[in-house]
């Protein structure tokens, strides 16, 4: 197995305890730790360089503009934009998606138009297209799963059809692990004539990602899920697209010229970010970015598919587990939800803590995918580049006496 357990040394929480057990972390998919290059590269922004950006002529401000500006070019080189003003700063994938939403959506839907989901969403990505259909009288519609927990690609065609203005998918589950159908969901959409915006909050942190080569209108992702701090993430759009969009945000920083009744816009990305953006989190973001660039995103992939792969192996061995989410690595991410007999997974996540294991329990902002599922929520251990099989060893021993304890026969 392509080891990076020396990865290890540079997050300084995976050394603590819990309950006098070693950390085992296995909520990547929720937030991920932080490298020590990610929080040296804020704290010293706050101790040299602190000022607001784009305003100041002296010296510390030009230098907290340079630092913000230039972890604006990391992350459009992560992502393969074709300039840096289509990396517009959100304060994550949430806001990203909304700022679409109203942005784009709000202007260009009408009664009667539809916006075309999946049902293995994120709330994030439904319900801003619920408020903004609200008020347009626009309706959603859902490309179905497949038994395997697949997007069921057959039903494209019965789903994106001449009425669909937006098609808005996840790149990966954040429950099921799957890769959404990147090709298939773009090409279906422009053949309508619609847009396609990606909610790549699982995707770029696990797998290369090349917004030229998928070729849709918006993809939307997170800092902190990627190594990076909280509070900030990007939308990434196309410019012609941006050049359509309306902000969602008025104040500071994102006009031209205002006057008493009227205003007009800054150019991008200037135009999408109202205020005083989050500076300390957005280089914390560029050097989460040169930290994955410099292990390689092929071969984070890699080492996920392996660690899931083991993970998928070795759970299968636990009687009375389901596993829900395809069985192959090629077409899904780490993000392992399962359910145990018919232990409630709260009380399962309870009882793993006890072990220093630390997964999510619940129905992981997908309630809609729960009921799919026909389940109210599922145990979630996911993975990251500074897991180790040894960890997925505790986790199924965890499990075993999980078992045990609730007297499962
Ligand atoms: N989309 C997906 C696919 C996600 O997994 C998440 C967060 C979001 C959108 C929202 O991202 P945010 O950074 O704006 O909050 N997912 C999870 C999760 O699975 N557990 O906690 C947060």
């Amino acid at each position: 197995m392509l080891d990076l357990s020396h990865l290890r040394a540079d997050f300084p929480i995976l050394d603590r305890q819990v309950h006098g057990k070693p950390l085992v972390y296995l909520d990547s998919a929720a937030t991920t730790q932080k490298p020590v290059q990610v929080l040296d590269a804020m704290d010293d922004y706050y101790r040299h360089h602190n000022a607001n950006v784009h305003r100041g002529a002296y010296t510390m401000a030009e230098e907290a503009t340079e630092l913000y500006e230039g972890a604006r070019r990391r992350v459009a080189r992560f992502i393969n934009a074709a300039a840096p003003e289509e990396v517009v700063f959100t304060r994550g994938t949430t806001s990203a998606i909304n700022a679409v939403a109203y942005g784009w959506g709000l202007h260009h839907l009408q009664p009667g138009d539809r916006i075309a989901l999946t049902t293995m969403e994120h709330h994030a990505n439904i319900v801003p297209w619920q408020l903004v259909a609200r008020v347009t009288g626009a309706e959603l519609t859902y490309l179905p799963l497949t038994a395997d927990f697949r997007v069921d690609v057959g039903a494209i065609g019965d789903v994106i059809d001449s009425r669909v203005k937006i098609v808005a998918f996840s790149g990966m589950s954040n429950v099921l692990g799957t890769i959404g159908p990147l090709a298939e969901a773009v090409a279906a959409a422009r053949a309508v004539g619609a847009i396609s915006v990606i909610d790549a909050a699982q995707l770029v942190p696990h797998h290369p990602t090349d917004v030229r080569a998928i070729g849709a209108d918006f993809l939307a992702f997170s800092a902190h899920k990627m190594l990076g701090p909280t509070g900030v993430g990007a939308l990434w759009g196309r410019r012609d697209r941006f050049e359509e969009m309306e902000p969602a945000e008025g104040g500071g920083e994102m006009i031209r010229d205002v006057q008493l009744h009227s205003s007009t816009w800054a150019d991008l990305p200037h135009k999408f970010e109202a205020g005083t953006p989050p500076i300390a989190e957005a280089v914390g973001f560029g050097a989460a970015v040169d930290y994955l660039e410099a292990v390689g995103m092929d071969r984070v992939r890699d080492h996920e598919r392996e660690i899931t792969r083991y993970a998928l192996d070795r759970l299968a061995e636990i009687p009375d587990l389901t596993v829900y989410g395809p069985d192959d690595t090629a077409q899904r991410g780490g993000a392992v939800s399962f359910t145990l007999a018919d232990i409630h997974p709260h009380d399962l996540a309870t009882i793993l803590d006890q072990s220093g294991v630390a997964v999510r329990a619940g129905h992981h902002c997908a309630k809609p995918l729960m009921r799919v599922l026909d389940v109210p929520a599922t145990a979630r251990a996911s993975f990251y580049l500074y897991n180790v099989p040894g960890e997925v060893d505790v986790l199924v021993a965890a499990l075993h006496e999980a078992r045990r304890l609730f007297g499962v026969a």
